[in-house]
């Protein structure tokens, strides 16, 4: 019926992102520089890996930002004001949303994620631990426009940690912002964890871990690509390589391929020369000016800034503008 659209069933939604993990991939191998998106990183192998890496000696972010959201957590919360609506970019599995939920108490929260499985676990601890909160989750890839549903008449308030904003590139970086300072409105703020620019070796480190996490974090992209498009490419022939590029002011990750090689997908076959690469991801360090700027571009003013000691990550307080 024309103007009436109704929102996917979790079948309709699954098929949906299957046919889009499927285009993206053959697109992205199609491409003169092969590139796949990061995330597709996070099935439930890949989310296991990577919270692995989140506890790594050499993975600095996560602790810190935790740290940071210890260490001032009674100012985040009154620059966001407690009973606000807390809308989470993320399933909100982590400890530094917790720390934020029982300090803001806030009207509703929402965490947004595309892992229908790994929001609807979160939700279920959440639950537990925090009985009286109303919890609305939402299903949804949040790299494309979301409109939000009702809100509620509370304060908006976005809440995108982990430093996730790095890992789209400033077009994008702008575009999400813009998304989110439409979404809270004029009154509304926003929270966001980025990590700063550093030394280059501590960078290094922390994409290139001596256990082989992270290698393992990146090569489980093919593996999953095995798995879920019925592909072919064996594992033993590419290397995780990844790299700080000073310029773009960016780590990069990519596989690289030992051999010259053929790999299948369905239909459609893929030749790698030997030290080709496939770019997985980007994420992308920014000063606490460089972002100030990216914000002001979308609609905000970046009012506090919370950082540690050695100043490796900051958390951003963003008012709408
Ligand atoms: C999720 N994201 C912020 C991580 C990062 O540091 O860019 C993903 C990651 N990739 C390798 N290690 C961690």
């Amino acid at each position: 019926m024309a103007g009436k659209q109704r929102r996917p069933g979790p079948q309709q939604l699954a098929a949906a992102l299957a046919a889009g993990f499927r285009r993206d991939v053959l697109e992205g191998l199609a491409r003169p520089q092969k590139a796949l998106p990061p995330k597709y990183f996070y099935d439930a192998a890949g989310s296991r890996l990577f919270e692995a890496i989140c506890r790594l000696r050499e993975y600095y972010p996560t602790r810190t930002e935790v740290r940071i959201t210890q260490t001032y957590l009674s100012e985040i919360a009154r620059f966001a004001t407690r009973g606000c609506a807390l809308l989470e970019y993320g399933t909100g599995e982590g400890i530094k949303t917790r720390l934020l939920l029982r300090a803001l108490k806030p009207e509703v929260y929402m965490p947004v994620d595309i892992s229908a499985d790994a929001l609807a676990g979160a939700v279920k601890s959440l639950g537990r631990a925090f009985p009286a909160l109303e919890i609305r989750p939402i299903v949804a890839d949040f790299s494309r426009p979301l409109e939000i549903p009702a809100w509620g008449r509370a304060r908006r308030v976005v809440y995108f940690p982990g430093s996730t904003i790095g890992n789209l590139s400033p077009e994008e970086a702008h575009a999400f912002l813009k998304m989110s300072r439409a979404q809270v409105g004029p009154r509304g703020a926003m929270i966001v964890g980025v990590d700063l620019k550093k030394d280059a070796n501590v960078l290094h480190a922390a994409y290139n871990d001596a256990k082989g996490v992270t290698a393992a974090f990146n090569l489980n992209l093919l593996a999953r690509i095995n798995r879920e498009l019925g592909a072919d490419f064996d594992l033993r022939r590419f290397r995780h390589y990844a790299f700080y590029n000073p310029l773009a002011g960016r780590i990069e990750m990519h596989l690289v391929s030992l051999v010259d090689q053929a790999v299948d997908i369905g239909d459609y076959r893929f030749f790698f020369q030997r030290g080709e690469s496939i770019h997985t991801e980007n994420s992308y360090k920014y000063t606490v000016d460089e972002f100030r700027e990216l914000a002001a571009q979308a609609g905000f003013r970046s009012a506090k800034v919370w950082t540690d000691a050695r100043t490796l990550f900051a958390v951003h307080g963003l008012l709408a503008t």
